[in-house]
């Protein structure tokens, strides 16, 4: 069995980018649902940090292309601060969403400690959607549309910008999983910038095997993996829990290979668990999913494997 480094959770309770509220309820419908015990039987040292503190949402329209832009700033800024601390502690942080706005802050962190450790940075996206929107194309003006975007250097220099002046990250350092959602001029970006994706269609001609052994291509000891897991991605028959559901997405068992198969590589460094909408959900069942998915991240499986 791999042995994790020691976990901090951090609890970032926004909706500020989404197109519904009720993510910021997000980090207790986890902790409910058991993501710290859960942990701990894993055999991994947990520390929960509590909530990070930010602006209300404002609930108000977009301005040139953005809403809540303001308030998306300060709460990564907030953020970027936290995951760093903990990756310099020596600690595997878990971002307990939140709207996925959230991923701007926290892979800025992990981008930057992976150029001061001189470590190669790959992001698993596991999405229904490829989040690669800008203010022009945008069809919402919701920024948990954009972070893909934003993380590669295309949006407000707020965003872009918050962790110095070049992005985070490029986007042949993404890989993007269960994808079947995405806007007409964001296909367009996403092709003008040879974004690496496995959509839904692709997974179903491939098998969920080998997309992951691609995905995963090219990885080796020196890689911190981000695995950014968007509960959307997951079918909503099994997962209703969430703002943004689209039909077609992986099953149980497809989600739990992805899973598996990273729990595998050894390489997990940090975790975004981001758009649970716990309003929308039944009987916490979508966090209660997503604590059993986080559970085969760090190694659970049956006993053909030990
Ligand atoms: N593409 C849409 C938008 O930009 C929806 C994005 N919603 C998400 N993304 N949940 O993961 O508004
Ligand atoms: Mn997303
Ligand atoms: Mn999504
Ligand atoms: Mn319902």
């Amino acid at each position: 069995m791999a042995v994790f480094r020691p976990v901090s959770l951090i609890g970032v309770p926004t909706d500020v980018g989404a197109g519904h509220r009720g993510a910021r309820l997000g980090p207790e419908a986890l902790r409910i649902a058991g993501l710290p015990e859960a942990l701990v039987a894993r055999g991994v040292e947990v520390r929960d940090v509590g909530n990070l503190q930010g602006p209300r949402n404002p609930w108000s329209g977009p301005v040139h292309g953005y809403r809540h832009l303001d308030e998306v700033v300060a709460w990564n800024r907030a953020l970027m601060e936290a995951t760093y601390a903990e990756l310099a502690d020596g600690r595997l942080p878990i971002m307990l969403g939140g709207d996925h706005c959230l991923g701007i802050g926290s892979i800025t962190a992990v981008a930057r400690w992976c150029r001061e450790q001189g470590k190669q940075l790959r992001v698993l996206w596991l999405d229904a959607h490829s989040d690669f929107n800008t203010s022009e194309v945008t069809p919402s003006g919701n920024i948990h549309g954009m972070p893909v975007a934003c993380l590669c250097g295309l949006g407000p220099d707020a965003l872009t910008r918050l962790g110095g002046n070049a992005p985070a990250i490029s986007p042949q350092q993404v890989r993007q999983i269960g994808i079947r959602s995405v806007d007409a001029e964001e296909k367009r970006l996403i092709k003008q910038h040879h974004v690496d994706v496995y959509d839904m269609r692709y997974i179903d001609e491939t098998g969920m095997k080998r997309t992951l052994q691609q995905a995963l291509a090219g990885i080796d000891a020196n890689t911190h993996l981000h695995v950014s897991f968007d509960v959307d991605f997951l079918d909503p028959s099994i997962a209703p829990g969430v703002g943004t559901t689209v039909p077609g997405g992986p099953n149980y068992r497809e989600a739990q290979l992805v899973m598996e198969m990273i729990a595998d590589t050894g390489l997990m460094g940090s975790l975004d668990i981001v758009e649970l909408n716990p309003l929308l959900d039944h009987h916490n069942k979508t966090a209660e999913l997503a604590v059993d998915l986080v559970e085969s991240l760090f190694g659970k499986s049956t006993l053909m494997r030990g």
